[in-house]
């Protein structure tokens, strides 16, 4: 008799995954479940027909189990929500793959609110969701394990909260192969959360056509494969770690914008090594422009990335780095070897304290088919190089620029550089200042500001032409001027050192 009644329902739910793969979406073996936020437990329930729709997404779940007895694994779940607020804890355990949509497959009709869908375990399955609304909404997913994870069309919004807790929190440490997090034509808005916004760690992650704005918190990803294609940030800001961290893993972010990002933590993109091996990182075509650092951290930061880095085709326009100890008003890099910088335009960046648009330290960089003009600083106007570092120029403008106190267009101190093919100008001969430890290599000649000969001359022909104890005076005068001059480097020098040292263990 009990193995009649299993045959039986072992038929019934063939026919009922055979009669829903065919009227469904084709789907082999999926059962598609209408689902609403009120009424009574009912099971079975979402068939449609006489079946009631199911009074809540946990009901819908148990009618699921019912249905799959035994064969629960095999067979595709999705979720039809009814319009309307859907709010109360759901967390499936066993399943293929959950498709979440709205009935009425319009967006923004259904929305999800509170603390939801948390806490999965290592299950093996994929979630997905389709133009939901999460409003309000955090701790959306906390999974560690084999969890596929796709967001497409949906809202990320109006949260306020200080808490520890992302929106998703995925880690995939120990799976065979890295699990998928996949957003793509989402939207992230009005968001200020205590926490990351999303924190992924081994995962390989696509982020298209998504748009970030009007937030606090980032997304933070570790040891994960990351592309982001087509997306734009806004107005991103965030407490503890920059709108975009990578520590460790690789990265691609191309054709995105970030602009008028206001920011009082860290920049805006952050490459960083930890012990986890890093694969390359490519910024290509990306425009990063009007952005307001505040902090010690530049727009784009590169801290001791040994796997290479390469920013292709991408425009820096418009960013102030207003820290008084800030470094690179659009990229620092520091202790990297292998960055390569080409076909860049930087345009009217600044940063207080060292290069204007590009801060290099420590790091062996090559710049090439790149302009970069009306940039500022106190030192450096449009670059500061220091600390053993190479950078090799080629076929490169850097022009009209501006240092308060030394290098118009480039500083260089304990470093090797060449310019090739390059044009440099200034008001101040090549603007180009080389410090102790500066080897400078070039098909202009001798570029150097300070053996330039222009001062030099001035100075004979003061002698010459006035003798006498006024010129002795002045001669005076300017040796004492340049030796504070030298006293003011050593004190940037020592505030530079200070500054990494800082962001070294504020950070990391
Ligand atoms: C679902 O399937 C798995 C694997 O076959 C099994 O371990 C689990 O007990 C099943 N759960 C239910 C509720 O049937
Ligand atoms: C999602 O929304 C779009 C636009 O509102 C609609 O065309 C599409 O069919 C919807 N898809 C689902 C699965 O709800
Ligand atoms: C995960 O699912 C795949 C197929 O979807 C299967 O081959 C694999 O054995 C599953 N792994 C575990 C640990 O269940
Ligand atoms: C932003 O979110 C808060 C809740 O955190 C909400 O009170 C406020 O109305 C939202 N603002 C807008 C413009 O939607
Ligand atoms: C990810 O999981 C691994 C193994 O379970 C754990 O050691 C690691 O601390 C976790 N990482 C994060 C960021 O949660
Ligand atoms: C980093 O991710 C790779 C897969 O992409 C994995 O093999 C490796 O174990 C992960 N390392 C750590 C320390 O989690
Ligand atoms: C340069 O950028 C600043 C903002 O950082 C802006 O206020 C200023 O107008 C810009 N100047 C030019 C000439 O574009
Ligand atoms: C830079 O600032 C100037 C002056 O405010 C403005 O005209 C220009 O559009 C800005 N460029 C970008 C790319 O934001
Ligand atoms: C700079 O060039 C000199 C001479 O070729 C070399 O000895 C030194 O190691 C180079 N410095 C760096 C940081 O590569
Ligand atoms: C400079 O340009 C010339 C002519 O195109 C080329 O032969 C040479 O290799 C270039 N030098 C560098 C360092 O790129
Ligand atoms: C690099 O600059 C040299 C000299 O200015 C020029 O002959 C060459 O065509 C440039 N190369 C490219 C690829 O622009
Ligand atoms: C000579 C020249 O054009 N200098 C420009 C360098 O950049 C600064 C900052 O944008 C401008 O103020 C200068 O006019």
């Amino acid at each position: 008799m009990k193995s009649l009644i299993s045959f039986t329902c072992l038929i019934f739910c063939l026919f009922i995954v055979f009669s829903q793969s065919v009227a469904a979406d084709g789907i082999k073996g999926s059962i598609s479940l209408i689902v609403g936020n009120q009424g009574q437990s009912v099971n079975p329930c979402g068939q449609g027909g006489q079946v009631p729709v199911c009074a809540s997404m946990a009901d819908a779940y148990q009618t699921y189990l019912t249905m799959t007895q035994g064969l629960n694994y095999t067979s595709s779940l999705q979720f039809e929500l009814m319009d309307g607020t859907y709010g109360s804890n759901f967390s499936p355990s066993w399943m293929k793959s959950l498709s979440i949509i709205p009935f009425s497959r319009t967006k923004g009709s259904v929305v999800f609110t509170g603390a939801y869908i948390n806490n999965f375990v290592a299950n093996n399955y994929t979630l997905s969701f389709t133009n939901i609304t999460f409003s309000n909404a955090y701790g959306i997913i906390g999974a560690t394990g084999a969890i596929d994870v796709e967001f497409d069309s949906c809202t990320f919004g109006n949260v306020n909260i200080d808490l520890t807790n992302p929106l998703l929190s995925l880690n995939g440490t120990g799976c065979s192969t890295p699990p998928q997090l996949v957003l793509n034509n989402c939207l992230f808005n009005n968001l200020t959360m205590g926490a990351d916004l999303i924190d992924v760690t081994s995962y390989t992650v696509t982020i298209t056509n998504t748009v970030v704005s009007n937030v606090c918190g980032g997304f933070y990803f570790t040891n994960s494969s990351t592309t982001i294609s087509g997306s734009q940030f806004t107005q991103a800001n965030s407490y503890s770690f920059a709108t975009l961290l990578f520590e460790g893993g690789s990265a691609t972010v191309k054709d995105s914008v970030f602009s008028e990002n206001i920011v009082s933590s860290i920049g805006i993109f952050e490459a960083i090594n930890s012990p986890l091996p890093s694969g390359p990182f490519l910024l290509d075509h990306i425009s990063v422009n009007e952005n307001t650092i505040q902090t010690i951290i530049p727009p784009v930061y590169i801290f001791n990335v040994q796997s290479s880095v390469v920013i292709l085709g991408s425009v820096f326009t418009n960013n102030s780095f207003e820290n008084h100890n800030s470094a690179g008003g659009a990229i620092q890099i520091t202790l990297a070897p292998n960055i390569a910088i080409q076909y860049c335009t930087f345009t009217n960046n600044s940063a207080l304290l060292n290069g204007g648009s590009l801060s290099i330290s420590k790091s062996t960089v090559s710049v090439s088919f790149s302009l970069i003009d009306q940039s500022s600083s106190s030192v450096g106007g449009a670059i500061y190089v220091d600390d053993n570092s190479v950078v090799n120029i080629k076929n490169t403008s850097i022009i009209d620029n501006y240092s308060k106190n030394s290098g118009q267009n480039v500083y260089c101190k304990n470093s090797n550089i060449s310019v090739y093919n390059s044009s440099i100008n200034s008001y101040n001969h090549y603007g180009f200042s080389c410090q102790s430890g500066c080897s400078v290599d070039s098909d202009m000649g001798n570029i150097c500001e300070h053996n330039s000969g222009l001062s030099k001359k001035v100075i004979i022909g003061l002698v010459v032409g006035l003798g006498g104890s006024i010129a002795v005076l002045f001669i005076v005068l300017l040796i004492l001027r340049r030796q504070r001059n030298k006293r003011h480097y050593q004190r940037i020098n020592d505030g530079d050192h200070h500054h990494h040292h800082h962001s070294n263990t504020s950070t990391y």
